[in-house]
């Protein structure tokens, strides 16, 4: 069994390309839920939806979150009753929260509706929330400001300096049912090319999950979402600074430190292997821009390898 620590895109796309080497019933991803909103008295979990729709071969070929063949009338609509939603939510995608929010409210717990959102879709990937608990990410801006990471990134289009991250709740918060076992389980623990620090971050911010991803006997090994000192996607490179963390492939490896037995980087970042390496971190370079899912399929082929090597060192 794999698991994945996984955010959105990124996590989505590598996911994919594992299914293609490992049987999808083998692959369980730990999901940050960092990023979940109440909008429109309903609970939204991007990255959870993001994975389902990918997997599910549904998401928005362009936007990468949300549905294809979308249409937006109940959005238009609930304008009529003043109500600006400056988080746009398409029809299709407004089933997938109406019936998660209608379980929650029937006291079912995140993990288990997850299993029924994505049993629906005919996912065989496991997703599990990383927490069954109310945490949030919270964005503080240079000018003071305490926002969602949705109100910050959505609202703010992600202008805002931060000078903070953390996530609400967390002191409180237990990982869901399943989430330590599979990871200390598991085969290989993969960090995917996720942002380090509003989705591996935030999953590492549930007691007990630095801990488990410390101590287990899988080899763990992580891609770098930075290539050639830029972003992939997202804003990645507007946090690492709020958190002491380097924008490079060798600075997001030494941001996960000792957790990394390995660490995956693009072709462009291969002068950096010494580096890494240095730290005691084994060290590859491979494609990382996953374009299409032959590449997603060899990266994936590639971050196994590694903890096989890594597996034998020990
Ligand atoms: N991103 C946007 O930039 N604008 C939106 O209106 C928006 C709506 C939205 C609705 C559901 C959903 O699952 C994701 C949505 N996203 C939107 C993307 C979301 O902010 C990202 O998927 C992650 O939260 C950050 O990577």
């Amino acid at each position: 069994m794999y698991a994945v620590l996984a955010g959105g895109v990124g996590a989505a796309r590598f996911i994919r390309g594992l299914t293609r080497v490992v049987p999808a019933g083998e692959v369980v991803a730990i999901v940050n839920v960092g990023d979940d909103l109440a909008h429109v008295g309903l609970r939204i979990c991007p990255d959870l939806d993001s994975i389902t729709y990918w997997l599910a071969g549904l998401v928005h070929p362009e936007q990468q979150w949300g549905r294809s063949d979308e249409s937006h009338t109940v959005a238009h609509e609930l304008r009529r009753f003043g109500h600006e939603p400056w988080f746009t939510l398409g029809d299709r995608d407004l089933a997938t929260h109406l019936h998660r929010t209608m379980r929650l409210h029937e006291g079912l717990p995140l993990s288990r509706v997850t299993e029924e959102i994505t049993a629906a879709f005919g996912v065989e990937v496991r997703l599990i929330p990383v927490t069954d608990d109310p945490v949030e990410t919270r964005i503080t801006t240079a000018d003071g400001r305490d926002l969602h990471f949705q109100e910050y990134w959505v609202g703010e289009r992600g202008r805002p300096e931060v000078t903070a991250v953390r996530l609400a709740g967390a002191e409180t918060a237990r990982p869901a049912p399943g989430v330590v076992e599979t990871l200390i389980d598991a085969d290989a623990v993969i960090i995917a090319p996720s942002n380090p620090v509003v989705s591996i971050d935030t999953i590492l911010a549930v007691p007990g999950l630095r801990e488990a991803v410390g101590t287990t006997p899988a080899p763990v090994v992580g891609v770098s979402p930075i290539v050639g000192g830029e972003v992939v996607r997202g804003m990645a490179h507007k946090l690492l600074p709020a958190v002491g963390a380097e924008v490079s492939a060798a600075g997001v490896a030494r941001h996960y430190g000792e957790l990394l037995d390995g660490w995956v980087v693009d072709r462009q970042d291969a002068s950096t292997i010494d580096e890494i390496t240095a730290h005691g971190i084994a060290c590859v370079a491979t494609d990382t821009m996953m374009d299409d899912v032959e590449v997603a399929a060899a990266l994936a082929q590639r971050c196994l390898a590694l903890a096989d090597e890594r597996r034998a060192d020990t």
